[in-house]
């Protein structure tokens, strides 16, 4: 091994430990919508929203350990139509920019000036949409697994390129469509997702929230990829993706977020992005540093797409300690 090659890790970070949150509440954000929000950790702590992937991920327990819980004000909530928000799975009046709003409501309901935006992959969406919105309510953006909604993102996973790495996995979630629809695959899944047939619906959300499941990391996981094809879980995740990807993500233009992000200047900014990244290849992340140079770039050698596989969960916890001493709000 080359002098420059010794790996001298300091111990690496893992979550903080597992809290409940301090309380939830529910906001209605639409005559449709209602959302669900929970918070943790200190309610004098610096404020952090921490945003769920897909769309339609909904959020989770771990959402709550990558802040140090005594010195963060931790807030989570459901994105439209997913998790403890209602209705469940319901695509009308759900789009970026109706997320975005909610992000506002969210923050006047709170009582919170400024806020630091913590989100991966999808999550790393909204945050970005959202501080491009909304520049002067972002503290700080902490982003990893870089996702924009290109054209050629979504070709990449949903059409040929993740294809290519895992073809047994594939093979299942282009099982529900007919090889004369294959041409287009989030289009055929579209229909299924959005159609009359039940089975049908749950078959298309099965295979897609599994290929998903099932490429996340760098190891296979088997306990997340049946949980990622548990019913209530797959119909909102599978629907609202395939929603949001069919509408490119409701952009005024493919690649929209790069083309604007130089306006991100002034906001501090760590991207982390796993080089073995399926999902979301590395390619947006190092697109999105060009464009924003002034943010701290971290490429994890080993990692795919999760937040929790070793290296990037190491990066993330010593991102939100390296801001966690900021004061002020
Ligand atoms: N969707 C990427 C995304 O945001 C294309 C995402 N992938 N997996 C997740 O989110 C969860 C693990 C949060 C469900």
């Amino acid at each position: 091994m080359a002098p420059n090659m010794t790996i001298v890790q300091d111990k690496m970070r893992g979550l903080f430990p597992a809290n409940e949150p301090r309380s939830r509440g529910r906001l209605k954000v639409s005559p449709l919508h209602d959302l669900y929000y929970e918070e943790a950790g200190n309610p004098d702590g610096l404020p952090v929203l921490v945003l769920h992937g897909g769309p339609g991920g909904g959020s989770s327990p771990n959402l709550r350990r990558f802040h140090d819980p005594a010195k963060y004000r931790i807030i989570t909530f459901d994105q439209r139509g997913c998790g403890r928000s209602t209705p469940h799975a319901c695509l009308d009046q759900n789009t970026t920019w109706d997320l975005v709003a909610d992000i506002e409501t969210l923050r006047q309901h709170l009582g919170i000036a400024r806020w630091q935006v913590f989100g991966g992959s999808w999550g790393s969406t909204l945050a970005l949409a959202y501080a491009l919105t909304h520049p002067q309510a972002v503290r700080q953006l902490i982003l990893r697994g870089i996702f924009t909604v290109r054209k050629c993102e979504v070709d990449w996973f949903y059409q040929h390129g993740a294809s290519m790495l895992f073809p047994e996995q594939w093979e299942r979630f282009v099982a529900p469509i007919p090889p004369e629809e294959r041409h287009d695959l989030v289009a055929a899944h579209y229909r299924r997702l959005t159609g009359a047939d039940a089975g049908e619906r749950m078959a298309s959300a099965r295979a897609w929230s599994q290929w998903e499941g099932a490429t996340l990391s760098l190891y296979p996981d088997p306990a997340r990829e049946q949980a990622f094809g548990e019913d209530h879980f797959a119909i909102a995740f599978a629907s609202i993706e395939c929603h949001y990807f069919i509408n490119r993500g409701f952009f005024a233009e493919d690649g929209w977020i790069i083309a604007n992000a130089h306006r991100l200047k002034g906001i501090p900014g760590i991207i982390i992005q796993g080089r073995y990244d399926v999902v979301t290849p590395p390619a947006t992340a190092h697109a999105l540093h060009r464009a924003w140079p002034e943010a701290r770039f971290e490429m994890i050698p080993d990692a795919g797409h999760a937040a929790i596989e070793p290296g990037t969960l190491d990066a993330l916890i010593r991102a939100t300690d390296s801001f966690a001493h900021a004061k002020g709000a």
